[in-house]
């Protein structure tokens, strides 16, 4: 069984974090202290599968996970090794380990052993996904460092023991997903309570068994609560009103409880509140109203048995709403116009109330506004403005009226078709071995699969694949960050399971070879655990399953080495690291792969289906910045090609000989950040010969680094002013646009999802060996995603003098605002002046001047002298016609990027027939079809 196993995994993918995370940072070579050394193989001997190269000394060895300083060891962390057994008492004699992160390890079961109480370093402990059973000890409580503590997932029961109370550094305290009982622990003078953990930010007791009231003395105005987590539960009682004195709440979740009572009326003083849910209790009393929570997005108070309504005056005062869900309660009046007036507002749930009259969604309908359910009202009439949105009526007098053909009176189908899903790559070849999936760059690889759970989000459009996008985006920017060697990361089937949470399969590709190994799974399970993965901002709080990896021998270029399987088929372990422990043990296994990836890296390049365009790169290459100092003779000035606001470009070979040009961003500027994890993005998923191509990039040092191929004739703007050397003559120029427009034509309609690239101008398009134009600097790109093709930016980019007005003044940006800049790039080819010049703007002129019946158009002023000499330039006129389409003032006159294209080519043919007697002013002869330009020794292979 190849990875396949992969595909099916265990249920809950056991991962055994155990992580002991010293002070210092120090790694030593020193033997471990024999009692540590001896503790720590009686613990393992334990369990099977432990870490393949747990031999010899822990620390002298350096052991997969463990981390020593001073001979101590003080962490540990292994991940989906598939690690299954007990933790044995002999855990008490490790006692220097301060930090254990023990996580996703199904199999590893039995009880949490008592003598855990004897690890008073201890600051977290981490045992998530595991098989434990048996209580919670209350030993616990003696560990009086501890900060993080998370038992998710387990099938722990009893109660909840008091002692935690003890906990007083506590700030993450999580025993979501058990089966833990009783009622919720407070003190009362003999006995502690978590009422005392004044320093919780967490309390996340979801998904268990809890029952008997929540206790008012639980919650003080001492506290620093954060969540407050109680949700699917069987909690009774009232909701206390001292839950309004927790001023610092965000998010509340009761739903799924049996509370009954009033809601108390002070919880308007949560001020900070982002996220109410009440849902699915017993609830009487008045309908509860949120006015003062300014902030709130969502609000779930559906299913309770709240007094008959009239509709409440907030409906028209809360602004700040996503999502508003308040089913089954007898609610009713006419719905007031300005609810759907809220920018944000993207989902209306109201069914089965006694709403009535008209449905005026009014005329300023919220753009994000993608569902209004109304089943079950009386409603008659509806004035549905420019809404095209879902909008159900069903069982309303309006459907009765003779308006039952309407569409909005029958059930939509919930066809699972509308899951998104990362849009399978355009590959040539879409046939994978069995055991192995394709990633977005069309190569066949093992992922690591897991699944990400959202306690919380604040927006509810959960078909719109905007946030999966840029949760793909994160994610994978997020693996740069931490150096994980991913390809890319695919998004699955989001929906809202049993217990309200969002639920979204992930895969991670492994980056230049078919499966990941041991250390790379567990960095993805631990930046997971250590929540270093930040997430777009419209989610929140989440927990990740792993599923159980099955790991191969790395596959080397020669395809020789095969590593039988170390893991059992049914168990899994994860150790979690630490970042510096992380990024150690992948430093080292870099290092010891330098000579292979080396190797490998010529591999990289796949044939390419036509012979004229550029190898590609399947995945960019990690640099250290050893490597990049080396190969720009540590930036030695005489190597700069360009700067800029971000930085310097500069020169480089690196050890296999290849020409590179190497961005180095300036230290410090986080707008740079964003720029640079879009130009990865971005530039990692198209290529194409008009397109730079992206090398690789390195991100150690606090670096951002971007390593390009080596373009050797600089930009278009040093050749048309006359800085670089590189004459163009009228063919050339023309060649030239046709290579740029054939690039953003594939960007705008071949990309997938398209991408719009909005920095068009001569300083970003790049001459090849051959005059071959490339675009470049993809810093400020963006993806279309939805088919209204748009996208609103909330800060209008680009460059004075190529920004499309109408893009400036809807902040609509579109593929046409590109097609303006390249008009704008038109114009500049013919007239070789900046567009902004002296104050004068080549639209304007070029507009001012034209005039048709004239030689050269009447344009011999403004055109560029070193070709403006010849009498005709054949397919001048057409090529100004061209450009002026482009620069259209409204967006749907300017032609598509592949109209441009074809009518550039219809230019160069007209050009090309009246070009055969003129030479031009350059001295390159011939048809310049295959002219080199220079004749660089150090000429990119990929040229060639
Ligand atoms: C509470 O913590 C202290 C140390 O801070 C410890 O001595 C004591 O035994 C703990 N109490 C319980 C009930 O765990
Ligand atoms: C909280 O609410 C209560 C009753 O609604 C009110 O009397 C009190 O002043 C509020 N406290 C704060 C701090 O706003
Ligand atoms: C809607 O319901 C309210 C309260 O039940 C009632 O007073 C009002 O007249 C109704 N309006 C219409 C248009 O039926
Ligand atoms: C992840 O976050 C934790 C806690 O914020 C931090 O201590 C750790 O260094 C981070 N890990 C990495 C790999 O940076
Ligand atoms: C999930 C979790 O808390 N992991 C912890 C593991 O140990 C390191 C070392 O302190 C913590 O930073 C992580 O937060």
């Amino acid at each position: 069984m190849e990875c396949g196993s992969c595909l099916h995994g265990v249920g809950l993918g056991c991962l055994v974090c155990l992580l002991i995370l010293a002070l210092g940072t120090l790694f030593t070579s020193a033997d471990t202290l024999p009692n540590e050394a001896s503790a720590l193989v009686g613990v393992a001997s334990n369990w099977k599968n432990s870490p393949r190269n747990w031999l010899g000394d822990p620390c002298s060895s350096n052991w997969d996970g463990v981390k020593c300083s001073n001979s101590h060891i003080t962490s540990i962390t292994l991940s989906n090794l598939g690690i299954s057994g007990i933790l044995s008492e002999e855990i008490e004699v490790c006692q220097s380990w301060f930090i254990w992160n023990l996580s996703y390890n199904l199999d590893l079961n039995g009880p949490i052993p008592h003598s855990i109480g004897n690890l008073v370093k201890l600051q977290n402990l981490i045992l998530v996904g595991c098989g434990f059973s048996g209580n919670i000890p209350a030993e616990l409580g003696r560990l009086s460092s501890l900060s993080f503590l998370s038992l998710s997932s387990n099938h722990l029961r009893g109660p909840i023991p008091g002692a935690l109370g003890n906990l007083s550094s506590v700030s993450w305290l999580d025993i979501t997903d058990n089966m833990i009982s009783g009622s919720i622990p407070v003190s009362d003078g003999t006995n502690l309570g978590l009422d005392m953990l004044t320093n919780c930010q967490h309390f996340h007791f979801g998904k268990n068994n809890l029952s008997g009231p929540i206790p008012p003395s639980l919650f003080h105005s001492e506290m620093k609560l954060l969540h407050v987590i109680l949700d699917n539960n069987h909690l009774s009682g009232s909701i206390p009103t001292t839950l309004g004195l927790v001023g610092t709440l965000e998010a509340v979740r009761l739903d799924g409880n049996e509370l009954s009572g009033n809601v108390p009326p002070n919880l308007n003083n949560l001020t900070r509140l982002v996220d109410l849910r009440l849902s699915n209790n017993q609830l009487t009393g008045p309908l509860p109203n949120p006015t003062g929570m300014d902030g709130l997005t969502y609000l779930d108070m559906s299913n309770n048995s709240f007094d008959e309504s009239e509709v409440p005056a907030w409906f028209s005062t809360s602004p700040s709403l996503t999502t508003i869900i308040l089913e089954n309660l007898s609610i009713s009046g006419q719905i007031p116009t300005s609810l759907f007036n809220y920018s944000l507002l993207q989902t209306a749930r109201l069914r089965n109330n006694r709403f009535n009259g008209t449905l005026d969604l009014g005329d300023q309908i919220s753009s994000q506004l993608s569902l209004v359910d109304l089943q079950h009202n009386n409603i008659q009439k509806i004035n549905t403005g420019n809404y095209s949105q879902e909008l159900i009526l069903v069982d309303n007098p309006y459907c009765e009226e003779g308006e039952s053909v309407s569409k909005y009176c029958t059930i939509p189908q919930q066809s699972s078709d509308t899951m998104y899903s990362t849009p399978p790559p355009n590959c040539r070849n879409s046939l994978c071995p069995l055991d192995q999936d394709m990633d977005s760059h069309c190569s066949c690889s093992c992922p690591f699969r897991g699944t990400i759970y959202f306690l919380l989000q604040n927006f509810s459009d959960i078909n719109n694949p905007s946030h999966y996008f840029s949760l793909e985006t994160s994610l994978y920017n997020g693996c740069l960050e931490y150096q994980v060697p991913v390809s890319s990361v695919s998004v699955l089937n989001p929906y809202i399971n049993n217990d309200h949470y969002l639920q979204i399969d992930l895969k991670f590709f492994p980056a230049r070879k078919v499966y990941f190994d041991e250390s790379e799974v567990f960095l993805i399970s631990s930046l997971f655990n250590n929540r270093n993965f930040t997430v777009p901002h419209e989610f929140g709080l989440y927990s990740f399953r792993g599923k159980q990896y099955i790991f191969q021998g790395t596959v080397t270029g020669s395809k020789s080495k095969k590593v039988p399987p170390v893991i059992g088929a049914t168990v899994g372990v994860i150790v979690i690291l630490s970042a510096i422990i992380c990024l150690h043990i992948l430093h080292k296994k870099r290092k010891a792969k330098e000579a292979a990836s080396r190797f490998q890296f010529s591999g990289l390049w796949n044939l390419s289906t036509s012979s004229s365009s550029i190898p590609q790169l399947t995945g960019p290459r990690i640099f250290s910045f050893e490597e990049i100092r080396k190969c720009t003779k540590n930036f030695l000035e005489e190597n700069c090609i360009g700067s800029g606001a971000y930085g310097k470009v500069y020169r480089g070979v690196l050890a296999d000989g290849q020409v590179v040009a190497v961005k180095r961003a300036q230290q410090g500027s986080a707008q740079g950040n964003q720029e640079f994890k879009t130009e990865i993005e971005m530039l990692s998923r198209v290529h194409h010969k008009n397109l730079v191509n992206l090398v690789g990039l390195c991100i150690d040092h606090n670096e951002r680094i971007v390593v390009y191929e080596y373009v050797p004739n600089g930009t278009l703007r040093e050749s048309l002013s006359g800085k670089s050397g590189t004459r163009l003559d009228w063919k050339r120029r023309l060649r030239v646009a046709h290579g740029a427009a054939s690039g953003l034509a594939y960007l705008h309609e071949l990309a997938d999802p398209p991408i719009i690239h909005r920095d068009i101008k001569s300083n970003n398009i790049l001459l090849g060996h051959r005059l071959n134009a490339k675009v470049s600097d993809f810093g400020l790109s963006r993806t279309l995603f939805d088919d209204t093709k748009r996208y609103t930016t909330t800060q209008v980019k680009g460059t004075v003098g190529y920004l499309d007005p109408e893009y400036y003044m809807t902040q609509q940006l579109t593929a046409k605002s590109d097609v303006f800049s390249f008009g704008v790039l038109l114009l500049e080819l013919v007239t070789a002046r900046k567009p902004l010049e002296e104050g004068q703007y080549v639209v304007r002129q070029v507009k001012d001047a034209i005039d048709k019946q004239k030689n050269l158009c009447n344009l011999d002023e403004i055109l560029d002298p070193t070709i403006a000499t010849v009498n005709a330039l054949p397919g001048l006129e057409s090529f100004i016609d061209l450009a002026m389409k482009c620069v259209e003032e409204a967006s749907r006159d300017r032609p598509s990027m592949s109209e441009v294209v074809k009518e550039i080519e219809n230019i160069m043919q007209v050009a090309d027939v009246n070009s055969t007697a003129e030479s031009g002013p350059t001295s390159a002869g011939k048809s310049g079809e295959d002219l080199e330009y220079s004749s660089d020794p150090f000429s990119p292979r990929t040229e060639s």
